[in-house]
């Protein structure tokens, strides 16, 4: 049996609970057990601070996980990243004084940053060859400049509303990150078997995420434009309808392409289109 570690409470508790029971996992959010047995598959679910998880990970006290890639980079422990997730995303960055006269890297040579990520901090500025004085703290870095903590940043950055509200402009977006699936790196068989299972079918939901099901009648001297505009999995299905002359026409289209479509599609007579959520693509 599986025990997969996520994250208790936070930005990313709600999303993780989502996630596996669109898998057909059932977690009880907002739990305040640490342990709970899940339903619908062989496994338990352990609920930590974010920033454990990599730690219980590595340590085989959870044999997977889902945490942000920060964390993950963070903490550099043995663990394997899995598959990213499409959701958490934000990034690293580095942010000064709105007015300061910021040039690149080596503005920040001798200056002071604040930040809870000294060790991925640290890995940049050797590589930009620059030497600055990190001063490690636990939580409102974004305050530290103000008070004269600090002459720069480097902290989590998702809209960038926080910086503004606290006079700051990101100037480096150094680390990318969203939520991960991590593994230990020692699975027995039968939990790697489990685990390819549990990425099944994420990767099924994660396909299905932005993905709309798309049925319209259209007349037969349409039907050949209408497979031109459609980008489909294959080909799109063409069922005939009782009335002669007359198909329906099913695709998945994406969200981002969607509106353009239909409208290329009325224009060559498409007529009743129906567009309907999808919630899992198997390949
Ligand atoms: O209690 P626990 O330790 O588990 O939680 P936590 O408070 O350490 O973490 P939490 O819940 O704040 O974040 C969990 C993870 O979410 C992070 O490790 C990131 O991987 C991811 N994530 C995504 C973010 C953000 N977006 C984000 N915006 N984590 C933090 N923020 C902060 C950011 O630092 C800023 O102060 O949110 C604030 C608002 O951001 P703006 O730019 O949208 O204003
Ligand atoms: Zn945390």
């Amino acid at each position: 049996m599986l025990k997969i570690a996520i994250q208790a409470k936070g930005r990313l508790n709600e999303e993780c609970v989502s996630l596996l029971a669109d898998a057909g996992i059932k977690a009880s959010s907002g739990s305040r057990r640490l342990i709970s047995q899940a339903k619908g598959f062989p496994m338990e679910i352990l609920y930590l601070r974010d920033d454990d998880i990599p730690q219980a990970v590595a340590m085989g006290v959870a044999d997977i996980g889902i945490v942000g890639q920060n964390e993950v980079a963070e903490k550099s422990l043995d663990v394997e990243e899995v598959m990213p997730l499409g959701f958490g995303a934000c990034r690293i960055s580095i942010a000064v004084p709105r007015d300061a006269d910021y040039t690149g890297p080596g503005w920040l040579a001798g200056r002071r940053i604040a930040t809870s990520y000294p060790v991925i901090l640290r890995r940049w500025l050797d590589e930009q060859g620059v030497e600055a004085e990190i001063h490690e703290i636990a939580g409102s870095v974004e305050i530290a400049p103000a008070v004269g903590m600090a002459d720069a940043i480097f902290d989590i950055v998702s809209s960038g509303g926080t910086l503004i509200q606290n006079g700051l402009r990101e100037v480096e977006k150094v680390f990318p990150s969203e939520a991960v699936l991590i593994s230990r790196p020692d699975l027995d068989e039968e939990r790697r078997g489990e685990l390819d299972t549990l990425c099944f079918r994420f990767k099924s939901i994660l396909d299905s995420r932005g993905m709309k099901y798309v049925l319209m009648n259209i007349p037969e001297s349409a039907v050949e434009a209408a497979v031109a505009i459609l980008p489909a999995m294959k080909s799109p299905t063409l069922l005939p309808l009782t009335l002669e002359g007359w198909y329906s026409l099913h695709v998945v289209i994406s969200e981002d392409h969607l509106w353009e479509k239909i409208r290329q599609l009325k224009e060559i007579g498409a007529e009743d289109i129906l567009v309907l959520a999808l919630e899992n693509i198997i390949r």
